[in-house]
């Protein structure tokens, strides 16, 4: 049994679990335990419920059945399940980013009126990158005709993604040689289902290279595209401050939670908040003021654009519920534990779910709707305001932790911060200032200490001088451990120090939510076509540390096929086959120039990184 210590790094969420246990509350780590020991077969990805002469197992000893009822191999399941994993991750970002353009498209209309455009430049450069004319056009219309070119690209019958043409020529090109070249975003998705059916595609390498097609489709398509139309409608990031962790809720403030991944609703939470009739409200309730935090990506979203505090990662979502003082826990879609319902009704605390896709257990239903976002947004926050007086003084406790952070390091924001062109990042690359690029990334996952892959892997990184780029719940932790300050400089190695000091940056840049990894993507090829090479030949690495979801193994899929060598630090569930082990960790690096590693200890993980990192130097002909 784990003590409380052993769970989190995060001295303000070991402070919560201390409450949960003499309140009697349930917690995931709790339901983690009673899950043990967990399924062999299922770890090692060789049981399969894809027909119903199954359920089916392969005897990883050798002893038992080396085959499923109709003569699947270990092989194959586990080829098929990573498959549907990889069809899931895609399906669930690339459906977000489906609202945001549908949001976007019915803005354009005027029948979402609560929305607008807010970055007409960027708005005027993705419509030419479509082959949209816009001389003499209204932005309205410019968006009414990028809306449709962007909703093609989902439901395309023909010929290939454009979205996908921003990568480096030779990348575009080894993919069409390949056959990966991703065709329409639901197509690809669709595809996994069909093939994975029984008695379909029943060939490991020919599945996962249909893995690798639709992780393309996700991160060059579906999440691209919600991070264009997010920045169109919102705002692209700009640098700015903010602070993170539990010690953010307000004793004083009502606070509104926003939990979830999708900005179309947390935005217009952000704007009921600061509604004069809502704040004269909550001050006759006896609050002075009403405090909006995030956690997980939709946290992310609105941190980036308006410096919104950030309450945690993932895994502190019961734990914030815990401080007993959210008078509203708000969600959306994605990385919501169903937990939620019966750990709220243990509070005052209201869980309310607003998407017409997600339910869970015990919320109040306040479905949201872009034509009447701002109404529904102030009913919700109304709903939070009148909680209040509910809250029971005695079981609050909010712990002191709050951490400073600059986040907002857009593409856009980092170009700006270099002078307006790459040259200088890549001077500081040749001279071995910067020694390599490390994108890390994803989740918490309970099987690994809350957050200390994220920062220890992180703070090895940039010890040895290799300048960090984050999203998702690996941000949330770097902030989190102060690693977001530029002041984090001093913790760098000499060459990142003096190169952060000079511009004023963190060594750690917060890019966005996890479909802002498409952020990385664009980033690292603009280094790459600047240098006249291939993405697979930069001084670059990723890793996620904790990974759990689905939406990771899609990443991992479009990131690796990019050519980014990818650590992941906890195991997938595929190593019931060695064929696809070998695949995923070795051939591959034949096939798209990069390859999987899995390594839990975040030492070493940051060691294969610096490894790699080398060898790329060296073959660039760079200092090493
Ligand atoms: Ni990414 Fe972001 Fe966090 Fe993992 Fe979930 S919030 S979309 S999936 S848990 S990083
Ligand atoms: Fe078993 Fe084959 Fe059916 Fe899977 S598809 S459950 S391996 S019979």
């Amino acid at each position: 049994k784990q003590e409380i210590h052993e769970k989190s790094i995060d001295t303000a969420s070991q402070a919560m679990l201390w409450k949960a246990k003499e309140e009697g509350m349930e917690t995931v780590w709790d339901r983690y335990e009673k899950q043990l020991p967990q399924c062999g077969f299922g770890q090692l990805g060789v049981c399969c419920r894809n027909c119903n002469m199954g359920p089916c197992r392969i005897d990883p000893f050798g002893e038992g059945a080396d085959k499923g009822v109709c003569g699947a191999t270990a092989d194959i399941i586990v080829a098929r399940n990573l498959l549907r994993m990889i069809a899931a991750g895609a399906a669930a970002h690339s459906d977000h980013a489906r609202d945001a353009v549908l949001t976007f498209k019915k803005m354009s209309e005027g029948k979402a009126g609560s929305y607008r455009i807010r970055d007409e430049t960027k708005l005027l450069s993705i419509a030419l990158e479509y082959g949209i004319a816009v001389e003499g056009k209204s932005c309205e219309e410019v968006a009414a005709e990028l809306a449709h070119a962007l909703l093609l690209e989902f439901g395309k019958q023909d010929g290939n993604l454009l979205c996908t043409k921003r990568a480096p020529g030779p990348r575009l090109k080894l993919w069409t040689e390949l056959g990966i070249e991703p065709r329409g975003i639901d197509r690809e998705i669709v595809e996994c289902m069909h093939r994975t059916h029984m008695g379909v595609d029943n060939n490991a390498t020919h599945i996962l290279l249909q893995g690798l097609r639709t992780g393309l489709s996700d991160g060059w398509g579906g999440s691209m595209i919600a991070t264009d139309v997010q920045d169109i409608l919102f705002g692209t990031p700009q640098p700015r401050r903010s602070t993170v962790n539990l010690g953010v809720l307000s004793r004083e403030k009502i606070n509104v939670i926003v939990h979830g991944h999708e900005p179309i609703l947390s935005e217009m939470i952000v704007e009921a908040a600061e509604d004069p009739e809502l704040l004269k409200l909550a001050q006759e309730k006896g609050a002075i003021g009403i405090n909006v935090a995030g956690i997980c990506c939709t946290g992310n979203e609105t941190l980036m654009r308006h410096g919104t505090p950030i309450v945690g990662t993932f895994l502190q979502q019961e734990l914030a519920v815990i401080t007993g003082a959210v008078e509203a826990m708000v969600v959306d879609v994605q990385c919501v534990m169903p937990s939620l319902g019966e750990l709220t009704s243990c509070y005052h605390t209201k869980f309310i779910s607003t998407s017409p896709k997600a339910d869970f257990p015990n919320t109040l239903r306040m479905e949201f709707h872009e034509d009447r976002a701002y109404e529904i947004a102030k009913e919700i926050v109304r709903a939070a305001v009148e909680n209040f007086p509910n809250r029971i003084p005695e079981k609050v406790n909010i712990p002191e932790e709050k951490q400073e952070c600059m986040v907002g390091f857009s593409v856009e924001a980092i170009l700006s911060a270099l002078g307006g062109s790459p040259d200088p990042l890549i001077e500081a690359i040749k001279s071995g200032a910067v020694w390599g690029i490390g994108a890390v990334v994803g989740c918490n996952n309970i099987k690994v200490m809350h957050n200390h892959g994220h920062v220890t892997l992180v703070k090895e990184l940039i010890k040895n001088n290799v300048l960090v780029v984050t999203t998702g719940c690996n941000a949330i932790a770097c902030a989190e451990a102060g690693l977001l300050l530029p002041e984090a400089a001093e913790l760098a190695g000499d060459g990142l120090k003096t190169v952060c000091k000079a511009l004023g940056i963190p060594p750690v840049l917060h890019m966005g939510s996890c479909v802002d990894i498409s952020r990385i993507l664009l980033i690292s090829s603009a280094l790459a076509n600047r240098l006249g090479v291939d993405i697979s030949d930069l001084p670059a690495a990723a890793a996620a540390p904790e990974w759990m979801s689905e939406k990771a193994v899609s990443i991992g899929a479009y990131v690796v096929s990019s050519g980014v060598f990818t650590v992941l630090g906890t195991v997938p569930p595929v190593l019931g086959s060695q064929a696809v082990t070998a695949l995923l960790t070795k051939d591959l690096n034949n096939v798209v120039g990069a390859s999987f590693a899995v390594e839990p200890d975040p030492f070493k993980a940051a060691d294969l990184m610096l490894e790699h990192i080398d060898e790329k130097r060296k073959a660039l002909g760079l200092e090493s």
